[in-house]
């Protein structure tokens, strides 16, 4: 049966222009947001001292973004988004069997994602009836049962993925991929290989390591931070935190970004006093510079180049060098070939593509030959694109030029995405495996792991898509909805799937796109408590700058029949593998301290005294080789990388004729989870079927605020991809560059729009063409709009 998904968020909406422009991010907007949205998920009382006990000592590690906590934490060490994330997980709604019996899966295929996630908790765990087309009751041991079953039967195991969202904590993830290797597959799509991945495979070329070289502290000794493509005051708050302290010591943010982002703009510390009585807040970003989309790597070549040049004035004249030469000398590879690539680069060509002027670049230019200490940050406006690992190399050659890593204030910070997405990688979630990583792993459990490479996100939609996948189990996420290509991969998921299988804290879109056989499997979250054999469980987490914490759940669980996502996996491998394998699932899951014993066996040095050292304040950090200048890369140093002819690629050409679109997060939500239809920070209220564009090209299309549109992307492959019903908005973006909300957008991005060498989704850069819809869609739409 091919049911019809709504992917759209509108009930006959009206966008609104609230307080447009004029109040800064953060402020007295964040402290009301906050009280809302725990009114709304009706979170009693108990839940302020749940918000007290995040992010501390003995409490419970923040379930929204992966920023790390200072080692003596704020009496209130929160923020406005992660306050929201709690309230929805601690919400007092449910969702149980009597639900599931009043609604078919045809009818909750309509509803939107908001819809959806906003009726609760799930409670039970439930099997899909396809005569009755609903989700029913099912005892955990016959789930486990026929989930076995299911599995023994398959002839090809490679058949079979295992995804994992970045919010499942070390213990489960390590559980999970062990189950898969014992099962015999490394199939492992992880959310990752839509975010960060470009990061995790480009930057070991470069540096040695995947992982940020800053450590907070660094924060508090720089002097420059340069932030390209990352949304920071929606996407990690606490980190403005940062910003906003640095620039009260007189240091400098620099911007790069398309779109002009309130928070970096203007910024009012909520946990600031004197902050909160201005009311136009603190100035963050000293330079702010609209860049292109996927321009980065012309601007950042046209910096380089501003720079190199000026190291080679001051050699002619005798001055003193901008270049750190001894840094160079001594620790990289590559140095001449790129300063030469640079001084060639002809200025036309940089300003074409980057979409800035020299001016402005050699405006930034001037701030990084200043300031003796720089921090680089970088988020998806760099990693989802196509060129993405390219642009995460030019930054690190801007780096290299004076030495800004492996020094105290200086150094390459990705921002990670989900709370637990490194940790995860970091305990063996990856779908191409190293033979030290199985063969350690091989010795510690007794058991043969597969050698084979097994498929990442897109391998797994492209493989569901030709017919090749039998089942899908989901350890959290909501991978049909974040997945590109959605229509095209669900319509084949509900037709070809054997088995999905989705171990969930709420009702979400992948469990109505579903196999034959379907279970939604209920589990704890992070802010409940957790407790096996009478005993109260912690579980580790490893934040984006590589810090191990523990994080112990403070409420009790939203329902008695919850279980962990522990306890789950166990259930699923006990009835799936043979019974005489030597690992006892269950023992390992009563008491969390052996499974990190066993993390520790596979892992010995860098999780040394793990059980131990869970209970440090702050955690501990795990070595990152790079921050000490001991460089893991082939040539032994850190390596100077650039690319050939990106600038030129015809998809992303300045001057093709299309659009390119930047798929984005709102700042009332978490990925797929929308808390709210508003947008404060872009002004949007009250719907997220917006399209932001420059004024002169809603002009040139003969279009006008509040037109209804519709995209259609322009993909190599000649498949129609269109998403309509998006209100024309004017917004201070280049033109050619327009912007959209995630995941309404999903349909349009071909599954091989993507970054070359990690397949990370290129969503930060879909060609599209826009349309103004003609009467009769438009009448059609506002028909759906209304009757939803
Ligand atoms: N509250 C909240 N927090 C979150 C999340 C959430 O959804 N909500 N999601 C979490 C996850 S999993 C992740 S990965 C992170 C995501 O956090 P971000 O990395 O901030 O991701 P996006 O929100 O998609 O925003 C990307 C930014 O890049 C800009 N951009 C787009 N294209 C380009 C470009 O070509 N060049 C440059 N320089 N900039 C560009 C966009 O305008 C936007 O400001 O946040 C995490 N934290
Ligand atoms: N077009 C476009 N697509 C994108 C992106 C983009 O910018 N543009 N961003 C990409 C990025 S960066 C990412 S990380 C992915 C995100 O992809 P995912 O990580 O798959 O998606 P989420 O929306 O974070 O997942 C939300 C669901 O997780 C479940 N959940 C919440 N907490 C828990 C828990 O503690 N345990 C378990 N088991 N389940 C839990 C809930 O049921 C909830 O519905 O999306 C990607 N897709
Ligand atoms: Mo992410």
């Amino acid at each position: 049966m091919v049911k019809k998904h709504t992917t759209h968020q509108g009930n006959g909406e009206v966008y609104g222009t609230q307080n447009k422009g004029t109040a800064p991010g953060g402020g007295w907007g964040a402290l009301r947001a906050v009280e809302e949205h725990m009114l709304r998920q009706q979170v009693p009382f108990v839940g302020n001292a749940l918000m007290l006990s995040m992010n501390k000592h003995h409490g419970f590690k923040c379930p929204s973004c992966a920023w790390p906590d200072p080692i003596k934490p704020a009496m209130a060490e929160f923020c406005e988004n992660g306050a929201k994330a709690v309230a929805w997980e601690a919400t007092r709604k449910r969702v149980g069997p009597d639900f599931f019996e009043r609604h078919t899966v045809s009818e909750l295929s309509r509803w939107s994602d908001h819809e959806l996630e906003n009726q609760g908790r799930l409670t039970h765990p439930m099997r899909y009836n396809a005569a009755t087309d609903k989700y029913e009751a099912v005892s955990w041991e016959d789930a486990f049962q026929d989930i076995g079953e299911e599995l023994k039967s398959y002839e090809d195991r490679w058949r079979v993925h295992l995804y994992t969202s970045g919010r499942a904590p070390n213990e489960s993830a390590f559980m999970f991929q062990l189950f898969g290797r014992m099962y015999g597959i490394n199939n492992f799509p992880d959310c990752s290989n839509m975010c960060h991945e470009t990061t995790t495979v480009s930057l070991p070329d470069s540096l040695g390591v995947g992982k940020a070289t800053t450590i907070l502290d660094d924060f508090d000794h720089t002097d420059a931070v340069f932030i390209f493509g990352q949304n920071t005051g929606t996407n990690s708050p606490r980190m403005m935190g940062n910003l906003h302290e640095l620039v009260g010591r007189g240091g400098a943010v620099v911007t790069f970004n398309p779109l002009r982002e309130k928070a970096l703009v203007r910024f009012a510390n909520p946990q600031s006093p004197m902050d909160m009585l201005k009311p136009s807040g603190t100035t963050i970003s000293s330079q702010y510079h609209q860049v292109r989309i996927g321009g980065d790597i012309a601007a950042i070549q046209g910096l380089c180049k501003v720079v190199i040049e000026a190291d080679d004035r001051a050699r002619e004249r005798g001055e003193k060098r901008i270049l750190d030469h001894e840094f160079i000398e001594a620790h990289t590879h590559g140095f001449e070939d790129y300063a030469d690539h640079c001084r060639a680069l002809d200025w036309a060509r940089i300003e074409r593509h980057s979409g800035l002027t020299r001016e402005a670049i050699e405006q930034a230019a001037d701030v990084y030959m200043k300031a003796e200490r720089v921090i680089c940050c970088w988020g998806m406006g760099i990693t989802q694109q196509k060129h993405g690992g390219d642009g995460v190399q030019q930054i690190v050659n801007l780096l290299l030029l004076r030495g800004n890593i492996g020094r105290r204030g200086a150094g390459a910070c990705p921002v990670r995405g989900h709370s637990n997405v490194q940790g995860d990688r970091t305990v063996g979630i990856y779908q191409k495996p190293k033979e030290a990583f199985l063969s350690q792993l091989d010795k510690v459990f007794d058991i043969q792991s597969p050698r084979r490479p097994g498929a990442d996100v897109a391998e797994c939609c492209e493989q569901i898509v030709a017919g090749n996948v039998d089942a899908f189990i989901g350890l959290g996420g909501n991978f049909f909805r974040a997945i590109p290509d959605i229509d095209r991969v669900a319509e084949k998921t509900l037709n070809t799937l054997k088995m999905t299988v989705q171990i969930s804290t709420k009702l979400n879109r992948s469990h109505l796109i579903h196999g034959r056989k379907a279970f939604i499997l209920p589990c704890l979250a992070r802010t409940e408590k957790d407790v096996q054999a009478g005993v109260l469980q912690t579980v580790t987490i490893e934040d984006g700058m590589s810090n191990v914490n523990g994080s112990t759940g403070q409420i009790e669980p939203a329902s008695p029949h919850l279980k962990s996502e522990t306890a789950i996996i166990a259930g699923i491998a006990r009835a799936t593998l043979p019974p005489h394998t030597k690992v006892d699932w269950e023992w390992l899951s009563e008491d969390y301290a052996r499974i990190r014993d066993r993390i520790e066996a596979v892992f010995p040095t860098m999780f040394k005294d793990y059980n131990a050292r869970v209970g440090t304040p702050g955690g501990f950090h795990l070595y990152n080789a790079a921050r000490e200048r001991v460089w893991e890369t082939e040539s032994g140093r850190a390596n100077f990388l650039y690319p050939g002819d990106t600038l030129d690629s015809s998809m992303s050409s300045p001057d093709a004729e299309h659009f390119q679109l930047i798929t984005t997060r709102g700042h009332d939500q978490f990925n797929t989870t929308v808390y709210s239809l508003d947008d404060r920070y872009r002004d949007v209220y009250g719907t997220r079927m917006v399209v932001m564009m420059n004024p002169a090209d809603i002009e040139r299309l003969g279009l006008e605020e509040g037109n209804l549109i519709e995209f259609r992307a322009v993909a190599e492959d000649g498949i129609e991809r269109r998403a309509s019903g998006f209100r024309v908005m004017p917004y201070d973006v280049p033109e050619k560059c327009a912007a959209a909300y995630y995941p309404e957008t999903n349909g349009l991005i071909p599954i091989a729009n993507r970054d070359e060498r990690s397949h990370t989704i290129a969503a930060k850069s879909v060609p599209v063409t826009i349309h103004l819809m003609d009467t009769e869609q438009v009448q059609q739409q506002t028909g759906v709009l209304a009757s939803a």
